[in-house]
């Protein structure tokens, strides 16, 4: 009684904090250096002879050690720069700005939590000639690529076949604020902006409860980016908004505010909003016909990215590129950060792909998570207790539909005290997830960073005596309002407090936790209740001095990290991490996947889903979700059935929903609808192999799971803005229905290529626009021609029960009658794969032949996975549009040749789209480990 008065109260105060900050926030604009970042540049833009006061010093560019670098200066005040240039082993380039005799440190660390490693030089490139005043270099495995740095004004340009891809400072925003003492602290931008304040008083940001006091003045940065010949550009997630990324000034339809990055919590976020959310990923792509491009803005303070397009001019000497007479866009894009300095990676390539591989090498590739992480995820805030559990998890069975995974929300923990249960509601956790256990399932259980200030609690005692809190400016601990209450939050970027953390995770530490308990990280913007803007305050003091305002893109991340090593370090040998993200950050992708946080159920939510989740896809981190069915408000059935639907279709599939919603398990809704959730959630189980070869190559190359129609048809100028389809690795194309009513929908089919419907097999040519019909029981899906897709038909309870059952292939052959696909398959589990120990095979489909061969060059025979699974067999294949009656298939395996029974459909012309001819074969004798051939006899 006692528990639920005090939780009732937490949650009054809480919401009343909510409230008054979110009305705070609601009428809140741009931070002051934006502001006046923002001003600086309509100076520049406003006046004609305007020309950016900094220069390279005469003769100061030098190479040594493969580094470009020289001495900027400001003429308006004679600070001085270093500017370095960085031509990496990767293709990419860097290039470093900081103050070369800074008053202190300039925060420098950002590298150090988003990169794998320091990324290597190259010495391939040379000096070449150039007019005075320029040098100019080339790089790149052709050598077409170019980088003309300009003297004075300072300005550099990268050129691909002589063709300007990517300028910096061409429009002389570039804006370098001195750190500066209490005294001398005048603002430099004064000369531009008369409004500008004086001082570092009149310079804090007002927009909290209380001022900011920027102790060392207004130290931001600002610089232009301009990807001449691109009419759009995508990433920079995370906002409620569409793919191609909007105008921010000026243009019609445009956003007034710049896009934010600033990780915060923010409840029923607006949509189609530039607006800050929970992660911050300052990556930028721009896609052309025939080449893509892209910037890393390394920098994990409060950021604002404006975003401007533009008639091109032909200044740059762009139309050579283009039929005559076509227009050209070119997008121009300003950065402006709080603090920092100015480090930038720049990429260059053919496609996107080729730009993935860079940023992944840079960044590091997403890691292969546990095989479970892809099955369906159950989720409410909250599951009662043990019974609730039991009986939710009963409830998945008696109405057979599969899911692997149910998860604890914060009321399960003994006073929001995490690492604890509520022994009241969860009397025997380890029983509970035994239970699981034996259904092949697991569990997830919600760890916070906000520690509840208890001295009688283990984890805020060690921490306490470890002095491993954030502090204030004064030197003592923060502390803040959230869940718990009274609280302090650790500082993760601390490497005693990622180790320790880690610790906390160990079986014997965390009682009641076993082998199938996992971890979602929630509130790591951080969120704290009782501070502007919902955060940290901005002057708190981090390991090392740094301040709050350097680092907070940053705070998240550390945290997920430090939850993933724990879950790694707690068996021996150890086992994959599941830890899911709210807050995000560069590299996040290395730790575990994230989701879009508090959406809402209504239909906007859902098809912003899309967008959103394609976004955070091209910048690295392709393993994301969105909460099905809608995280607050109750969804009418439709709703759920058509957000089961999206949700099956992308990469973290969860259901998940507020306290205050009523219960909503699919069953609750009765048929259809429950039939309807149950086909949907059993089409994604039967195509797990296909999303887990996709998760293995983004591990390996990069590549969104999810993607772009840009992305998959590059050189069809009709898709660049399309973000309500797109493509599940290369072969299905997915519509997913996102209006209330609608049972039909228009789908664009790119390129005159051949697709089939992924339920009926129906033939479809593209290109263009098609209605599709789309019965609630339907969501578009469409199998591209030239594609093999992997399956499994027999659906089981949950994903490891799927282990050793048979393949399906489904062959969707192109106008050549030809297919290829893969399929990557391992324990799931462990690191076993590191060692060589998985499947990994190619299905290619040519001249009347499938062939299944290794992509794998470690001997079957030392493979101990290989072994394990070598009885597992294909039992089906399935090949549309072959372009002939087979009168025999036979096939050839390393020991024998036999005949295949087979079954040929020929479908009519329904509609007026035309059938495929759809021919099945029974297959036995087929080891998925085993290299063979299939001939199709005449
Ligand atoms: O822990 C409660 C919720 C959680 O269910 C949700 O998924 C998170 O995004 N959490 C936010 C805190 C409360 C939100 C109102």
């Amino acid at each position: 009684m006692e528990n639920i008065q005090l939780t009732n109260f937490f949650s009054n105060t809480v919401n009343f904090f909510k409230a008054f900050f979110e009305t705070k926030r609601r009428f809140q604009t741009q931070s002051s250096f934006c502001r006046l970042n923002r001003a600086y540049a309509d100076k520049a833009l406003a006046n004609p002879s305007f020309v950016s006061p900094y220069s390279l010093i005469n003769d100061s560019i030098i190479i040594k050690d493969g580094i470009i670098s020289g001495c900027l200066i400001n003429s308006k005040n004679n600070l001085e720069f270093i500017f370095e240039l960085y031509i990496l082993e990767i293709g990419a380039v860097r290039i470093r700005i900081n103050e070369k005799n800074p008053l202190k440190p300039r925060y420098d660390k950002v590298k150090d939590w988003a990169l794998v490693q320091d990324p290597l030089i190259t010495l391939e490139y040379n000096q070449i000639p150039s007019k005075a005043g320029v040098t100019s270099f080339s790089f790149g495995k052709e050598k077409n690529q170019t980088i003309s740095i300009y003297h004075s004004p300072f300005r550099v340009e990268f050129l691909i076949d002589d063709i300007p891809t990517i300028i910096l400072n061409d429009r002389g925003f570039l804006n370098f604020e001195h750190l500066r003492d209490e005294e001398s602290n005048i603002e430099s931008l004064s000369e531009t902006n008369q409004s500008s304040s004086k001082n570092s008083i009149q310079n804090a940001e007002t927009s909290g409860d209380k001022l900011d006091p920027k102790l060392n003045g207004p130290g931001s940065i600002g610089l232009d980016i301009s990807f001449p010949g691109y009419s759009h550009v995508y990433g920079i997630p995370q906002h409620a908004s569409s793919l191609s990324l909007k105008e921010t000034r000026g243009g019609t339809g445009a956003y007034s505010d710049p896009y934010r990055l600033y990780n915060l919590d923010i409840f029923g976020y607006a949509i189609d909003s530039p607006q800050a959310l929970y992660g911050s990923i300052p990556f930028m792509m721009a896609h052309r016909k025939g080449a893509s491009t892209a910037i890393l803005w390394l920098n994990a303070s409060e950021t604002w990215v404006d975003v401007t397009k533009c008639k091109e001019n032909n200044k740059n000497n762009l139309f050579g590129l283009f039929n005559s007479g076509k227009s050209i866009n070119s997008t121009n894009t300003h950065w402006i950060s709080e603090s920092g300095i100015v480090d930038v990676f720049f990429f260059f390539g053919k496609t996107s792909s080729e730009i993935f591989h860079q940023y992944g090498l840079l960044t590091g590739f997403t890691s292969l998570p546990q095989y479970f992480g892809i099955g369906y995820h159950q989720c409410r805030w909250n599951y009662l207790d043990q019974k609730d559990v039991a009986e939710v998890d009963e409830g998945f069975d008696r109405h057979d539909i599969p899911y692997d995974v149910i998860w604890l929300d914060i009321e399960h923990t003994d006073g929001k005290r995490y690492f604890t249960w509520d022994l009241d509601k969860f009397p025997d956790p380890e029983k509970m997830q035994k239970d699981l256990m034996n259904k092949g399932r697991k569990m997830v259980t919600i760890i916070d960073p906000h520690i509840k200030r208890d001295e009688n609690y283990y984890i805020y005692k060690e921490a306490s005596d470890l002095d491993l809190f954030v502090k204030k400016a004064s030197g003592s601990v923060y502390d803040g309002i959230c869940w718990s209450g009274s609280s302090s939050w650790i500082d993760f970027t601390n490497p005693l407090a990622q180790e320790w953390w880690s610790k906390k995770f160990a079986f014997d530490q965390y009682k009641g936790s076993t082998e199938v308990l996992f971890t979602w990280n929630d509130m790591n913007e951080p969120s704290v209740f009782s501070s502007p803007e919902l955060t940290m305050p901005k002057d708190l003091i981090h390991h090392g001095g740094w301040e709050h305002r350097d680092l907070h893109n940053i705070y998240g991340f550390a945290y997920h990290k430090a939850s993933t090593q724990g879950l790694i370090n707690r068996t021996e040998p150890p086992r994959r991490p599941f830890v899911l993200s709210r807050a995000f950050f560069v590299g996040s992708q290395r730790y575990g996947p994230i989701w879009t946080g508090d959406n809402v159920a209504n239909w906007d939510y859902l098809a912003i889903s899309t967008p959103m989740l394609l976004t955070i896809g091209i910048s690295g981190l392709p393993f994301s979700g969105a909460d099905v069915g809608g995280f607050s408000g109750d969804p009418k059935p439709e709703l759920l059935v058509r957000w089961y639907q999206a949700g099956a279709f992308q990469p973290f599939f969860r259901g998940h929903a507020h306290r205050d919603t009523k219960r909503r398990e699919p069953w609750l809704f009765g048929d259809p609808y429950t039939s309807y959730i149950r086909d949907i959630i059993k089409e994604r189980y039967s195509l797990l192999p296909l999303w887990y070869t996709l998760l293995y190559e983004a591990s390996t190359n990069g590549m969104p799971i999810i993607r772009p129609m840009f992305v998959v048809c590059s050189d069809d100028e009709n898709v660049y803005e399309m973000d309500d389809q797109f493509f599940v690795g290369n072969s299905l194309l997915v519509k997913p229905i996102v209006e209330e009513g609608q049972t039909s929908t228009e789908v664009y089919f790119s390129g005159n290529e051949i697709y089939y419907d992924y339920f009926t097999f129906e033939k479809i040519r593209g290109s263009n626009k098609i209605r599709i019909k789309a019965p609630l029981n339907k969501i578009p899906v469409f199998l591209r021609g030239g594609s093999i897709i992997p399956k499994r038909q027999k659906i089981r309870n949950c994903s490891s029960a799927m282990h050793l059952d048979p393949f399906t292939l489904v062959i969707a052959l192109n106008e050549n009658n030809e297919a290829t696909g893969s399929l990557y398959l391992d324990d799931g589990e462990t690191y076993d794969y590191e060692k060589g120990y998985f499947v990994h095979r190619q299905f290619a489909f040519s001249a009347g032949k499938l062939e299944s061969t290794s992509l794998s060059s470690f001997d079957n025979d030392k493979n101990i996975y290989a072994k394990l699974i070598n009885s597992v067999h294909v039992e089906q294949i399935i090949v549309l549009g072959l372009d002939m009656k087979p009168s025999r298939i036979i096939a050839h395996t390393a020991d024998s040749d036999f005949e295949l029974q087979f079954d040929l459909k020929c479908f009519g012309t329904l509609s007026g789209i035309n059938t495929s001819d759809v021919l099945v074969i029974k297959v036995t004798n087929l080891s998925i480990t085993e290299d063979w051939t299939i001939e199709f006899l005449k």
